[in-house]
């Protein structure tokens, strides 16, 4: 009985599989401080992006993309849950690696839901997304089966000589003294600690490859995100890159990502699901300028990083998938928010029943120029939002609208002095008003002049966008105030003393 029951479902695996196999695998791709002008695709002219370059060639590039927060943190919560970071308490500013909260578990996450469809699921990288009490809110508890990386940024700890190859070299970095060695996981278990970093892009790529094969082995469809450390301060790069770029130490950290990008790509292809499997890149927030030469570039958008001007949020995103995404170039609104319902919809999935603030994108990737966006408004909140100030500024179709501006300490040293951190929150009544696409820098307010009154009409319409999306949004408590506890700080010797120095893994 047994044996023909067993029969039976060995005879119905292979459908219920291949069932299954039609869904399509989902690489997510994302970088860290990364600005809309620091790809070769987008401009720049002494990077040295081939891969993503190519990706942009035969996919979609985007030009009016945004991520939802001017901060890592926040910006990861969007992205992996479609809504605004104050909905699920990642605000102010971000986590630390003794920081109590982390992302909520009743959160859903892109993973969970994939999860949820039969897919297999990792995470590679840099997850900022908390690690809590014992790794409470590790990515294995938000829907990961398999991760491997470092739960935060590799400047919060004391990362001088980590970072360079040969080893002797002299590094710049200012990094966190406080915190313990940078920690690299598997899963909720530290397997070297301090990290490596010249040698950590080869651990992620051989994980990436692993999982792929395998997953595909099984035939199972696979979710993979692919959150690269690079290029967040301070730069590195392995020895295969080092002095691989005209750029410098930023543009050889950026070609070692591109590098994996090319490696992701290449395993696709290895396994034969390059055309079943739907890539997308883009990047958490604009470039730390802060860092000189050393940080990111936001091209002809002003300031970055912290900022909720042009060249903090908007970002180079690019859609791959050959076959299905026509390749070329759209100036559609759209936004990290929107990877989740896109996702949701490519794999059948059910959409988690809390509020969302994201659209399904598939007419903008399969309908070539036709394509439209269903997103007519982003808002954008400073990197220390409260309900008291609200939005900062509101895009509307190609018109945004600040009504409030700040600088930021990660975009000093620009040449505009509206970026530099001695700005504090600036009330605009009327706000500045700037056409985004006469003017994506934000240089010519459209209400100032005799010309002011043309633009009554849309003021007041960004104006009513505005009220009724703030009536309707909930902040959850704040998860980053809950503070610091240096004693949760993730140590591969967890009893020893004393900390931090004891937690070395050699
Ligand atoms: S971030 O960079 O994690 O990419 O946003 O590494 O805002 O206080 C930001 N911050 C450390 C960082 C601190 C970071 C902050
Ligand atoms: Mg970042």
């Amino acid at each position: 009985m047994l044996q023909q029951l067993w029969g039976f479902l060995s005879l119905i695996y292979p459908l219920v599989s291949s069932a299954n196999s039609s869904l399509p695998n989902i690489v997510l791709i994302f970088g860290d401080d990364l600005g809309f002008g620091d790809l070769g695709c987008y401009g720049h002219p002494s990077s040295l992006t081939p891969n993503l370059d190519r990706l942009a060639a035969d996919g979609l590039r985007f030009t009016d993309f945004y991520s939802a927060n001017s901060l890592c943190s926040p910006s990861r919560a969007a992205l992996l849950t479609g809504r605004y970071p104050v909905r699920s308490g990642i605000y102010p500013g971000v986590f630390y690696p003794g920081s109590r909260g982390g992302l909520p578990h009743n959160e859903t996450t892109i993973a969970e839901i994939l999860k949820e469809q039969g897919y297999a699921t990792a995470m590679v990288g840099k997850w900022h997304l908390g690690y809590g009490a014992n790794g409470e809110f590790l990515p294995i508890y938000h829907g990961f089966d398999n991760f491997m990386g470092v739960p935060y940024s590799h400047d919060q700890g004391p990362c001088q000589n980590l970072i360079c190859f040969p080893p002797d070299t002299k590094c710049y970095g200012g990094c966190d003294q406080r915190h313990v060695l940078l920690p690299l996981f598997v899963n909720d278990g530290i397997i070297q600690q301090p990290v490596s970093f010249p040698d950590l892009t080869a651990f992620y790529n051989n994980f990436a490859h692993d999982f792929i094969t395998k997953a595909v082995k099984d035939n199972q469809p696979f979710f993979l995100y692919h959150a690269s450390h690079h290029t967040h301060y301070p730069q590195f790069a392995g020895k295969s890159y080092t002095g691989k770029s005209l750029r410098g130490p930023f543009g050889n950290a950026l070609a070692e990502f591109d590098g994996s990008v090319g490696k992701i790509v290449q395993a696709l292809k290895e396994n034969g699901v390059e055309k079943s499997t739907f890539v997308f890149f883009t990047a958490d927030n604009g470039p730390e300028t802060l860092r000189k030469s050393r940080g990111g570039n936001s091209g002809l958008l002003k300031c970055g990083k912290g900022t909720t001007y042009e060249g903090g949020m908007r970002e180079p995103a690019i859609a791959y998938w050959p076959g299905k995404i026509p390749p070329g170039v759209t100036h559609e609104l759209a936004s990290t928010l929107d990877l989740l319902p896109t996702i949701a919809a490519l794999a059948n999935a059910k959409l988690p029943s809390v509020p969302l603030d994201g659209f399904d994108m598939q007419d903008i990737l399969f309908n070539g120029p036709k394509g439209k966006s269903k997103r007519n408004t982003m808002f954008f909140y400073p990197s220390s939002p409260s309900k008291i100030l609200g939005v900062f500024a509101v895009r509307h179709g190609k018109y945004k609208a600040h009504f409030y501006t700040q600088g930021s300490s990660h975009s000093e040293f620009t040449p505009d002095p509206a970026c530099n951190f001695s700005i504090f929150p600036t009330f605009h009544y009327p706000p500045l008003l700037y056409d985004l696409q006469t003017d994506p820098s934000e240089n010519y307010n459209l209400l100032i002049g005799s010309t002011a009154k043309k633009y009554a009409t849309i003021l007041r319409q960004i104006e009513l966008e505005k009220a009724t999306f703030q009536m309707n949004m909930q902040f959850a408590e704040s998860q980053i105030n809950k503070g610091e506890d240096l004693s949760l700080e993730p140590c591969y010797n967890p009893q020893c003393t004393p900390r931090p120095s004891c937690c070395r893994s050699t």
